[in-house]
């Protein structure tokens, strides 16, 4: 077939155009966008350059034999604490020696997305030992809920937690096996943020923008589980104290930022709307009345609208999905190039996300690991004391791997 030079300068126009509506089409997933005639609300919200740092790193394995890890803290005495989603706790040394599971901990539902989720010290964790996980926490026929409890961890031969109590459970419990948020995030005055999700059906979707309800919600509770009296809806009628904010989908990615002491949370999305929001007292996140991408089954979102007046716009928007887990702003020495980025799991893009910040604007984007056989399906990315940048990789022979410079 012959095609005019008039035909193909044609095309390439029309193709910057959408590329350029789009983003700046420099983007670093080449795969087409899932959102049809979409557009982002400003322009970076989405498809951010491509910006390779070339740090030259090497990929530790730490430990290994973990089965579907979810979470890893790091203790003062340079142990870890990793979390195994079917209900186990267990303590990790530096060299990747594994206790027996961690005693005491309440039973978990381990169906589906759900178990031992998340967990993270006290913030006076050196004073008086107390850790924080989040579950799934099992309710009758069949139904299950978003739960956080805490204990003091007795480390040696046989680890335990003792005195553990069930400081929140998300109300209501439904039946369902999936969305269960669950990042545990301390803010600097020590209260405890919960992100949740909209348990994936239509009832508790429903529910993620009724301020009765804690389902779609993020949380913020004192540490023994009582409502911090500053919360944005405490003393409101028909209101749940425990709301710090709402409308999301299903964040499996939070931590505070750095420099602003913000909360920062990534969610998973739609097909063509993983977000980043930087989660705010008391604003509403979206969902489901406006999402970016659409149905994962195909068709639109509820009214098939991406912005409506008093709800929030995403920072940053990912369109393809990468299935983001864990998050970690990246602050320590030891690669002096990565100070100040952001790295996000990539669950379904079996990568690790860097994005460059300017502010609160996200600048660049580089994806890691995508030269490692078998790709890693990272759950988890935190900063270790030592300042190398910790992955948690899901499978049922999970590891823990450590990115160090390349010597
Ligand atoms: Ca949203």
């Amino acid at each position: 077939m012959t095609i005019s030079m008039n035909r193909v300068s044609s095309m390439l126009v029309l193709a910057i155009a959408v590329a350029c509506q789009r983003g700046d089409a420099q983007g670093v997933d080449q795969r087409p966008a899932n959102s049809g005639t979409q557009r982002p609300a400003f322009a970076g919200q989405t498809d951010a350059r491509e910006q390779k740092l070339d740090v030259a790193f090497e990929v530790v394995t730490v430990a290994e034999g973990l089965e579907t890890p979810w979470s890893v803290a790091f203790l003062p005495n340079g142990k870890m604490l990793i979390t195994e989603r079917p209900g186990r706790l267990r303590v990790v040394s530096a060299d990747g020696a594994k206790s027996e599971p961690v005693s005491g901990l309440p039973p978990v539902d381990n169906r589906g997305q759900g178990g031992l989720l998340d967990v993270a010290l006290d913030p006076d964790f050196a004073t008086n030992n107390v850790i924080y996980w989040s579950f799934s926490e099992p309710k009758e026929g069949g139904a299950n809920n978003t739960a956080v409890a805490r204990g003091r961890f007795v480390d040696g031969a046989a680890p335990r937690v003792e005195d553990v109590s069930v400081i929140y459970h998300q109300v209501p419990a439904m039946e369902s096996r999936a969305h269960f948020g669950s990042r545990l995030v301390f803010g600097r005055d020590k209260t405890l943020f919960v992100t949740q999700g909209d348990r994936s059906f239509t009832p508790g979707r429903m529910q993620s923008q009724d301020r009765n309800s804690l389902v779609g919600k993020f949380v913020r509770i004192n540490r023994d589980g009582s409502i911090p009296t500053d919360n944005p809806f405490v003393g409101q009628d028909g209101v749940r104290p425990e709301i710090w904010s709402i409308g999301h989908r299903n964040a499996q990615a939070a931590a505070l930022h750095p420099t602003t002491g913000e909360l920062w949370a990534i969610e998973h999305g739609t097909r063509g709307g993983d977000e980043l929001n930087i989660a705010r007292k008391g604003k509403d996140y979206g969902w489901p009345t406006i999402a970016y991408g659409i149905e994962y089954n195909g068709g639109a979102i509820t009214g098939d609208i991406t912005a409506k007046e008093g709800m929030e716009q995403p920072v940053y928007y990912w369109d393809p999905v990468i299935g983001p887990s864990g998050m970690a702003f990246y602050t320590a020495n030891l690669f002096p190039l990565w100070k100040e980025s952001l790295f996000v799991g990539g669950h379904a893009t079996y990568d690790l996300v860097r994005l460059s910040l300017d502010g609160n604007r996200v600048v660049g984007e580089e994806r890691l690991l995508i030269d490692m056989q078998p790709r890693p399906r990272v759950r988890d990315v935190r900063q270790g004391p030592d300042g190398a940048l910790y992955v948690l990789v899901d499978s049922t022979a999970g590891k823990l791997l450590k990115l160090v410079p390349r010597r």
